[in-house]
């Protein structure tokens, strides 16, 4: 049997490039004089995709891979593929699970205790010399607070965990219950808002969790309550979110992710009770590397056995 021809459809870290491309021969789509008119003009001879939880692969795209067999993705997020095209092809496809729960859910505290304590705001007031001439003002405290998460897979389950270190009463809210777990169900989304201090966001992305939280559950959580969100920006309606921050109507926010992404929303810039991160939840050495391993051994699984170890 040859060996199936790879495709690299966008670039990650220069360590996991080069290792596509010496391993495997990978070709990287990015690097074609016209990436489009080579897809069209070669993407016959690709039965292997790489891509990520960023660049995805859009329909139009694998209308140019007739002959794909399977595609490998960094990140645990499936919400930039047409699964329902990948089911009618019968083309597999992997994502990397569980290697990140911890440094995103890690983050998800880091996001609760800098949105309600307002370390990068009090930061920024010793930075500019502030302190010299008045206190920092008071803050809310974390420990304790009734934390609501929506989505409770691994991430969720993961977050859950860190905060009955905080003592925190932890309720969940997802479409099932799951009956092992030890922390309270809410099928009310709203419900949950109301009774919530922090409401996380680590649900997936896509169409059945496309805002979600619009402004109806944003003022149920209130003018105390702080929005989480690790998950996509697409889960929140980001013009609510941005109102009711502006209208004082929301506590807090603490962000990763956002809807037009790297596009943050500037009326959002000066509020100190928002903090705004560039999507890092999993943005550590130790775990990007562990996503890269990862991704290789799903391939290698996938060339040697025709099967993937990690499938969705
Ligand atoms: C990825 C993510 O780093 O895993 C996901 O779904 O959102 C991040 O961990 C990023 O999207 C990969 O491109």
């Amino acid at each position: 049997m040859s060996t199936p021809r790879i495709l690299h459809l966008g670039p990650l870290s220069e360590r996991f490039n080069r290792a596509l491309a010496e391993r495997h021969g990978a070709v990287a789509l990015w690097l074609q004089a016209d990436p489009q008119a080579f897809l069209r003009e070669h993407g016959g001879e690709f039965e292997l995709l790489v891509s990520s939880a960023r660049f995805g692969c859009s329909a139009e795209q694998l209308a140019c891979l007739p002959n794909l067999k399977a595609i490998c993705s960094f990140g645990v997020g499936y919400d930039p593929y047409p699964l329902d095209l990948l089911r009618d092809r019968g083309i597999a496809l992997s994502t990397t699970p569980d290697v990140l729960n911890d440094c995103v859910a890690d983050l998800a505290l880091g996001l609760m205790i800098d949105s309600a304590r307002r370390l990068a705001a009090a930061d920024r007031f010793v930075r500019a010399g502030s302190w010299l001439g008045s206190s920092f003002p008071l803050t809310r405290k974390v420990s304790g607070k009734k934390l609501g998460i929506v989505g409770y897979g691994r991430i969720g389950q993961a977050i859950a965990r860190r905060a009955e270190g905080f003592a925190m009463p932890v309720r969940y809210h997802q479409r099932k219950e799951n009956p092992a777990s030890p922390h309270g169900y809410e099928a009310d989304l709203l419900a949950l808002a109301r009774w919530a201090d922090f409401l996380v966001l680590a649900c997936p992305g896509g169409a059945t969790t496309h805002h979600l939280i619009g402004a109806e559950v944003l003022a149920a959580l209130g003018p105390q309550g702080i929005l989480v969100n690790i998950a996509r920006g697409s889960v929140v309606d980001q013009t609510a979110l941005v109102e009711a921050l502006l209208a004082g109507t929301l506590g807090g926010a603490g962000l990763d992710v956002f809807e037009a992404e790297p596009q943050v929303p500037e009326a959002l810039f000066a509020l100190p009770n928002v903090v705004l991160l560039p999507h890092v939840g999993s943005g550590t050495e130790e775990t990007r590397l562990q996503m890269e391993e990862l991704v290789l051994a799903n391939l290698q699984a996938f060339i040697d056995k025709g099967e993937l170890l990690t499938p969705l």
